[in-house]
């Protein structure tokens, strides 16, 4: 338990029709993403008990593991009613939640944008809303005597707070939404450029994006994952990047979640490129329809337009067979692939020589800079946004060879001594056609 944070070991519980099936694994696959560790799992198939929604051996079987292995959450993978949901919490003693919350939980982690945020408040909400209803209604009809704690008045103040806070939300999106259609995306100005990281959950984007920062996979409490585990300045070939773990591709996602879901995943379409993370490791079937969901759906957001990268991940758990048949059955719109393991290391030079490749271009610059105001702040500069190769300091000047943004290179050209400036642009290796 060294390493993972107190109160992150949750069980898992799918409660289903005899016309269902089972749906533990992705539910385990959600936790995993949300920063759990799934340490308990229990499926039955059954109708819902009014009371439990499992039945009840299934109850104390569950009460007993809670107990014993210091479980902090209960997630269901299907809904609950209130009435349910308050009566579990009350024979576990620990909090129960559904997949929906998961999931919201799993936005909130990766959203950046205002609207992201305000939106998946506002989904969350809309979920509470029955609930804070059904909530007025038990309390009002003395069933559930200090339901959630709430009297009667109680309840009632609660369920309008929560209307009056859909409310005022819904009004702020539509005017965020209105400002949007004639405010210019100030996220470019710092050129540094951003690589999202896509791809369907447990693709290994995780994996991928602290193979490429170098940072340790952090796993903490929800409150305390910060942005900068999902966003971080790394160098590709010398060249800064900020990479960004996006959400992600989830299936199934509910109904009530959609439009928070996509507004998060519109940060996509805010970069610079996409490096699409795909398993290789699944039959080549699901390689093939789960990149062609991906492949529309980045086109769905507005990101369709955007350089793209296919990294073809887990190589480790194939043959070479299985891999040759993925390259050859799969078509990849003429993306450029490349195999690798985020987890081993393998054809990590090769992707970063790819993304390298369709990072917006840089203009080469050889110049002589004068002493004098901003010059180090300038060089400075150079440094964090560009690459530089040759630094001389002479008497009167100091001599620089760089690879620079084009804005930055146009700054430079500005203060440059006359006749002793050129800017060439860069010559880029040719890119896959596509
Ligand atoms: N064998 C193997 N496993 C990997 C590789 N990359 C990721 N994984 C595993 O796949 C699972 C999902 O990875 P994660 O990075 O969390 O995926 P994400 O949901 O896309 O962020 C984890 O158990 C990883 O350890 C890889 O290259 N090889
Ligand atoms: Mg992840």
């Amino acid at each position: 338990m060294v390493g993972l944070a107190q109160g992150r070991r949750v069980a898992i519980v799918h409660r289903y029709y005899p016309w269902e099936s089972e749906n533990l694994d992705e539910l385990e696959e959600l936790c995993r993403t949300a920063g759990y560790e799934v340490v308990y799992r229990l499926a039955q198939r059954r109708f819902p008990h009014p009371l439990y929604n499992i039945g009840p051996s299934k109850l104390g079987e569950l009460k007993e593991a809670v107990r014993r292995l210091g479980i902090s959450k209960v997630i269901f993978e299907n809904e609950l009613k209130p009435v349910q949901e308050y009566n579990l919490a009350k024979e576990l003693n620990v909090e129960v939640i559904t997949r929906v919350r998961l999931i919201l939980e799993i936005f909130a982690l990766h959203a950046t944008s205002l609207e992201a945020n305000l939106q998946i408040k506002l989904a969350a909400l809309k979920y509470e809303l029955p609930r804070a209803k059904e909530k007025v209604r038990l309390a009002k009809q003395g069933e559930q005597p200090g339901f959630h704690g709430l009297g009667a008045y109680e309840a009632d103040v609660y369920y309008e707070e929560v209307k009056r806070q859909i409310q005022t939300l819904t009004r702020k999106l539509e005017e965020i939404k209105r400002r949007k259609a004639w405010e210019t995306r100030a996220r470019r100005s710092t050129g540094i450029p951003t690589v999202s990281l896509a791809g369907y959950t447990n693709a290994g984007k995780s994996t991928l994006f602290t193979r490429l920062t170098g940072s340790p996979a952090v796993i903490s409490d929800a409150m305390f994952t910060t942005l900068s585990t999902k966003r971080r300045t790394t160098r590709v070939n010398g060249r800064p990047v900020n990479l960004s773990d996006t959400v992600g591709f989830i299936r199934n996602v509910p109904t009530l979640l959609i439009s928070a879901f996509m507004s998060t995943l519109m940060e996509i379409a805010e970069s610079d490129m996409v490096l699409l993370v795909v398993d290789a490791s699944d039959p080549v079937d699901e390689v093939r329809n789960k990149f062609e969901v991906s492949y529309s759906t980045l086109h769905q957001i507005g990101a369709g337009h955007l350089p793209t990268v296919v990294a073809l991940n887990k190589i480790d758990l194939v043959s070479g067979e299985h891999l040759r048949r993925v390259l050859e059955e799969v078509d990849f719109r003429g993306l450029r692939v490349v195999p690798i393991s985020a987890q081993r290391g393998d054809g990590i030079p090769e992707l970063l020589d790819a993304i390298e490749e369709n990072l917006p271009r840089l203009m080469r610059l050889e110049s002589r800079l004068s002493y004098g105001d901003g010059l180090s702040s300038l060089i400075e500069e150079l440094h964090s946004k560009g690459r530089v190769e040759v630094l001389e300091y002479f008497e009167d000047s100091v001599r620089v060879v760089a690879e620079a943004p084009p804005e930055l290179a146009e700054k430079v050209r500005s203060v440059s001594l006359t006749g002793s400036f050129r800017l060439i642009e860069q010559v880029q290796h040719t890119r896959s056609p596509g």
